[in-house]
């Protein structure tokens, strides 16, 4: 830094600490304790009571044996966090201080110094308390108090007429996970979850930054730059966005500016696999004569956005244009990467967003039973092109409809909005998770007999809460670049029909349905928000479910315990019937359904991309778990990749070859999701498990952008006289450095006649690896503590796959279908 450089640094670093500053109460010395006792225990903030008993040894691990049983009486009781600190005379003179909680779980009493600041009850909520009298000099205390909200739950849920399903979780604004699902234990915490800070002011300061895109063109981009603004002095000030000063004039109070901004060819920020994801660096400051009294900043991305519904011939399409091109989806569903959110570090948000974008996603719906997510996560999607689909945390119940509830929830959408906004990664926002499908179709009305005037009410609160509340705080909150709002997903239940030609589409025939697989060839729809299938976490994922020497059988109660879906064991072992010999052996069989999920999710990723531009998108359930469990997600617990996540790589590829099989032909197609068409040279060679050259065909072919299209068929009659049963159908593309391959097979696993492979694998060096077989390989599965580039994939004879690893291992131990007795 050269001297003028670091002497304006310390001017302004300097200026702003005097009028602004921040003291952050999280780094404190906290204590909590359950409120019927009187020994306090050291705390750790953000942080929750499951993980302060944790560290101090009053509860084992509930991730671990059957522990999730045993701590459940936590739910119950009531718990106190206290903290002290220090304020100084210099502190004390500012004209502001506010105490700032980015997160309370969830009913709390807010005590300074013995006086009650206020009480809170919506974990999504800031809270901002203004405390200039109330601080001291020296010594200050504070002290929460946390109410159980399961009975608070209880008692709201007393106050409605009717028996409401999910009771009392759908009462309480908390993460709806935490009382239990079908991937997830019930860990009904509370505590201080996000930072808590002291922020002091003086003059004036910013409030809110909202960036509005008036209108995007190569050659400029005109924003208004709308900001809030508290000042305590009427005058003339200058609002700096970033090199440009503007005066202007504030009045004392809250102030409402929108200022114009240019940015002059402006370079576009792209979904992951359309370009970069080009970021702009905002600054934003208040002054006032040579002060800088408050400043912002934040990363803007340029890009548009539509969500594209017009009637068509095919019922109402579903898709989204970014940028003005039309953009097939492909990515997943998010759950909460923990249990205790406040211990994911950012670390584990980036690594998660980067195995989506190395997996070729570009979006990613955040699942409305979670939480909204950590600033980190946002932003690791920002910087990788991964588009949001943020649900309200709002999943699978009915909700209420009083007054104080919608008022609560009116709150708490402000404040999401606020934080979130400007966020290039958000695409669309949307009400609920599976709430118009629970009131539609699951029977909760006759389960709990209802009236037919309780059953209108719950209709009449749905419609307050998401066709007017939500999207009028929407409207009255964000600029009309960022507004749109789609009331639940999926708009329409998997049982009706339209829910394949309109709206976007969950389909659970596969798995809660337990039809074949082969069904996603035929129930595509407009855009598929939810499908999925179950499969076990890695080898190393399982054995952390033990505290001691892991036992590792299906019988084991721990295992066991660790799915949660109801009939889970049953279903899987039903689709390993039908497709595989079920291994006896655990660790084969934790292999082989790995390999059945990903099957599954290859048969689905596949239908749906061939139907482009009928389907135009596909977000598999789901990515991730939040403790270590057997569950639809491709990467576990720990961040190992499940053979899924290997699969949905390949399956998301930009260009990729698809087999659809008729009663007469395979049908071949390319789907391109690039922007440029591709000329290629393709075809397709039949091989026996040998290597040996059967049949083929060659052709050339232009391949169009942003396309699926069939580009040839090979009858069934022409592959007759071969025993398919023992041969692969290798279908290519090439054109100079691009060379997409693809296999396919003609029979199920199980019925395939494969034959023992020898497989080598070679040192490249400490970190790189050669693979390669006699005979074909079906599934190779590298097996170490390291991440490979590439695992779970299928190797043919006289040819070699370079795998690099994440760390170097001496031993590499490898096993292919073969070897589970298929
Ligand atoms: C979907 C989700 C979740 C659930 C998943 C698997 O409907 O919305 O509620 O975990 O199915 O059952």
């Amino acid at each position: 830094m050269n001297k003028t450089i670091l002497f304006a640094f310390i001017f302004i670093q300097t200026f702003i600490a005097a009028q602004s500053s921040e003291k952050n109460l999280s780094s404190e010395n906290w204590q909590f304790r359950n409120s019927k006792d009187q020994h306090w225990l050291p705390a750790k903030v953000p942080g929750t009571v499951h993980l302060d008993l944790m560290n101090n040894k009053a509860i084992p691990d509930p991730f671990k044996d059957e522990n999730e049983k045993k701590v459940q009486w936590i739910e119950n009781e009531d718990w106190d966090y206290q903290t002290h600190f220090s304020i100084s005379q210099k502190e004390l003179e500012n004209q502001h201080a506010n105490l700032v909680f980015n997160g309370l779980d969830t009913f709390s009493e807010i005590y300074l110094n013995g006086k009650l600041l206020k009480k809170t009850d919506n974990m999504f909520r800031k809270w901002e308390i203004p405390v200039k009298n109330l601080l001291r000099k020296g010594d200050n205390e504070l002290k929460i108090t946390f109410r159980s909200a399961v009975e608070e739950g209880k008692k709201r849920a007393k106050q409605v007429p009717f028996t409401m399903p999910e009771s009392p979780r759908s009462f309480v604004r908390k993460a709806q996970y935490q009382f239990g699902w079908d991937w997830g234990p019930r860990l009904v915490t509370a505590g201080i979850w996000k930072d808590v800070k002291i922020e002091f002011w003086n003059t004036a300061r910013i409030e809110t930054i909202k960036v509005e895109q008036k209108k995007l063109s190569g050659k400029s981009a005109d924003l208004y730059i709308h900001t809030s603004i508290l000042a305590e002095k009427e005058g003339k000030y200058t609002f700096r966005i970033n090199d440009k000063a503007n005066t202007v004039q504030l009045k004392k109070g809250n102030n409402r500016l929108a200022i114009p901004f240019t940015i002059r060819n402006p370079k576009l920020w792209q979904p992951n696999g359309w370009g970069e994801a080009f970021l702009y660096d905002m600054k934003f400051s208040l002054q006032n004569a040579s002060e800088i009294l408050s400043a912002q900043t934040l990363k803007l991305g340029l890009r548009t956005i539509e969500l594209v519904q017009e009637k068509d011939a095919g019922g109402k399409s579903f898709y989204f244009k970014v940028n003005g091109n039309p953009v097939y989806i492909k990515g997943t569903n998010w759950i909460p990467a923990d249990s205790f959110s406040p211990r994911i570090t950012k670390g584990k948000y980036q690594k998660l967003i980067r195995d989506a974008k190395e997996a070729n996603m570009n979006m990613i719906r955040i699942w409305g039973g979670g939480i909204y997510e950590d600033d980190e996560f946002y932003k690791a999607c920002d910087e990788n092109g991964i588009l949001v689909w943020q649900d309200f945390m709002f999943a699978g119940s009915f909700y209420p409809g009083d007054e104080t509830f919608l008022a609560n929830v009116k709150e708490e959408v402000k404040d999401q909005v606020s934080r979130l906004q400007n966020h290039p990664s958000i695409a669309l926002w949307c009400g609920n998770n599976e709430i118009d499908e629970a009131i539609v179709n699951w029977g909760y009305q006759k389960q709990f007999k209802y009236s037919k005037s309780d059953s209108l009410q719950v209709w009449k609160d749905y419609k307050k809460l998401f066709h007017e509340v939500i999207p009028r705080t929407l409207k009255e909150n964000l600029t009309a670049d960022k507004n749109i709002y789609w009331p639940s997903s999926p708009s329409i239940g998997w049982g009706h029909k339209e829910s394949l030609t309109e709206g976007d589409s969950h389909y659970w025939g596969v798995w809660w349905g337990e039809q074949p697989f082969e069904i996603y060839n035929e129930k595509v729809g407009r855009f598929m928000s939810e499908y999925g299938f179950q499969g076990m976490p890695t080898l190393a994922t399982t054995k952390t479910m033990f505290s001691g020497v892991p036992d590792l059988s299906l019988q084991n109660a721990t295992v066991k315990a660790h799915e949660k879906h109801a009939r889970g064991w049953e279903i899987i072992n039903e689709y390993m019937k039908r497709d595989y010999n079920v291994p006896a052996d655990f660790m084969k069989y934790n292999y082989v359904s790995q390999l059945l999920q990903a099957r599954g999710m290859q048969i689905a990723i596949e239908a749906h991309r061939r139907a482009k531009p009928y389907n135009m998108g596909t977000l598999y359930w789901q990515l991730n778990d939040c403790w270590p469990v057997v569950s639809w997600s491709s990467i576990d617990y720990l961040g190992n990749w499940k053979a899924f996540h290997y699969q949905a790589k390949r399956s998301f590829e930009p260009l990729l070859i698809s087999v659809a099989e008729t009663e007469k032909a395979y049908d071949i197609y390319f789907i391109n999701d690039l922007m440029n068409a591709v000329s290629a040279t393709s075809g397709a060679e039949l091989l026996d498990f040998d290597g040996n050259f059967l049949w083929g065909i060659d052709a050339a072919d232009m391949i169009k952008a942003n396309s699926s299209e069939k580009h040839f068929e090979i009858s069934k009659t022409e592959l007759a006289k071969f025993d398919l049963s023992k041969a692969v159908l290798k279908m290519y593309v090439k054109n100079g450095s691009l060379h997409q391959e693809k296999l396919f097979f003609f029979k199920k696993p199980k019925d395939l006649k494969l034959t023992k492979p020898d497989i080598t694998i070679k040192k490249i060096s400490p970190t790189e690896i050669e693979v390669s077989a006699d005979v074909f390989a079906k599934d190779v599965y590298l097996i170490g503590d390291t991440h490979f580039s590439d695992n779970f994939f299928d190797l043919l004879p006289k040819t070699s796959k370079r795998i690099t690893l994440s760390k170097s291992l001496e031993n590499i131990e490898v096993m292919s279908l073969w070897d589970t007795g298929n």
